[in-house]
């Protein structure tokens, strides 16, 4: 096997004459940050990857240079029970280049990013496997390096660096247990979800009032003011019915201020409004003028992560003038890249009450706290 040392301003650029003089069959053996000499104030930070284009003849060729390859002193043949310590080292190596190859596919600044901060390189392409913006995942990255223990060991500025991560991540987490709350004051709390339009706010709320009466032992109605979706009563009455509770509609305030008063004795009265499209203001306008009349509903923004990231960031922003109280997310189970709640959150300020993660009535919901939700965010399961 020849190997051959390669220098270059980055991975990339190394990686890239490694594959045009090599050839795709190359092997990666090992890399290699070489720092800027200190004294030197032209120096440039570089990188070194020892590269290889394996040359077998026949089959046993193949095993006698593994073999060779063994017997020598290079850094992978450290030889150690378990794993052969070279498929270990190349394991490693691929790991690293696929980390290298998904932060190539981003921009400019995730690059340079990768090539200042090289320890974070692994860290950087997980967060933005797990669906994170460019823009949040460097910040998050610059502020954690900020932070990070002084070290000169790669090993230890990766795990250090990691570390702040995740605080990081942490910091940007805020959950709120909303809705265990009971009548100490002799009125029902009313809590009203809103979002746009299949988000699964009528879902959500069936789980909740089930979460609410069944485990918590508490009194709840259901009021539902969606007059605009054929059946969105019934399907609110339906789950009500199974479960045994009152649910009533409400299409004026008239009838909303009824509502209340026929359930003053609840705990909790879980209001369902109409979805509206985040465009269309006068709708909007409906449920607000009918629900924040009264200053004791406290309102829920529900968002699904199905949606694109921006499309979330706009309908949060429509449904800001009901001045939510908490945001809710649904549909977590639809997609692996829930690291976009990250960004949403630090957009919209606010604590996170609930998550949805499947069709099921009332089994999929989850009253999360910080290092749960931080699992989800982060594609590491609940
Ligand atoms: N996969 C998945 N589907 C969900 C979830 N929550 C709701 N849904 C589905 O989304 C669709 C719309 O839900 P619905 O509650 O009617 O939405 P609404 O218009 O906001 O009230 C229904 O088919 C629900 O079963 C969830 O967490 N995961
Ligand atoms: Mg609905």
């Amino acid at each position: 096997m020849n190997r051959k040392v390669y220098r270059a301003r980055n991975i990339q650029q190394a990686i890239a004459n490694i594959k045009e003089e090599l050839g795709s069959d190359a092997m990666i053996l090992s890399t290699r940050k070489i720092p800027k000499k200190p004294l030197d104030p032209y120096a440039k930070t570089m990188f070194e990857v020892e590269a290889a284009i394996p040359q077998y003849s026949d089959s046993e060729t193949k095993k006698q240079d593994l073999a060779a390859h063994k017997n020598s002193n290079d850094q992978y043949i450290k030889l150690s029970k378990g794993e052969d310590p070279l498929i270990g080292a190349i394991k490693e190596d691929i790991a690293d280049i696929k980390d290298m190859i998904s932060i190539a596919g981003f921009g400019n600044g995730m690059q340079n990013m990768a090539c200042n901060h090289f320890e974070s390189v692994g860290i950087l392409a997980s967060l933005l496997r797990t669906g994170v913006s460019e823009r949040l995942a460097s910040t998050i990255i610059q502020e954690a390096s900020s932070l990070m223990d002084e070290t000169t060991d790669q090993g230890s500025k990766i795990k250090s660096l990691k570390k702040y991560v995740m605080r990081q991540c942490l910091n940007q987490i805020e959950t709120k247990d909303f809705f265990n709350r009971n009548n100490s004051s002799g009125v029902p709390h009313v809590a009203a979800f809103v979002g746009p339009t299949g988000v699964g706010k009528t879902t959500t709320i069936a789980k909740l009032a089930a979460l609410l009466s069944f485990h918590r032992k508490m009194k709840v109605g259901l009021i539902s003011i969606d007059n605009y979706r054929v059946g969105a009563f019934e399907q609110l009455k339906a789950y009500a019915s199974i479960m045994g509770l009152l649910c009533v509609p409400a299409f004026s305030s008239q009838d909303l201020s009824c509502a209340l008063d026929r359930m003053k004795s609840m705990d909790m009265v879980l209001i369902d409004t109409a979805g509206h499209s985040h465009f269309d203001k006068t709708k909007i306008d409906e449920i607000l003028q009918l629900i924040k009349t009264d200053f004791r509903i406290s309102s829920h923004l529900v968002l699904s992560v199905t949606s694109e990231s921006i499309i979330m960031k706009d309908a949060a922003s429509a449904f800001s003038v009901f001045n939510p109280d908490t945001v809710v997310f649904t549909k977590i189970d639809e997609t692996k890249r829930c690291g976009k709640i990250l960004d949403q959150l630090d957009n919209v300020k606010l604590p996170v009450s609930l998550i949805a993660n499947g069709q099921r009535v009332p089994e999929d919901l989850i009253v999360p706290d910080k290092r749960q939700l931080l699992k989800i965010v982060l594609g590491k399961g609940t």
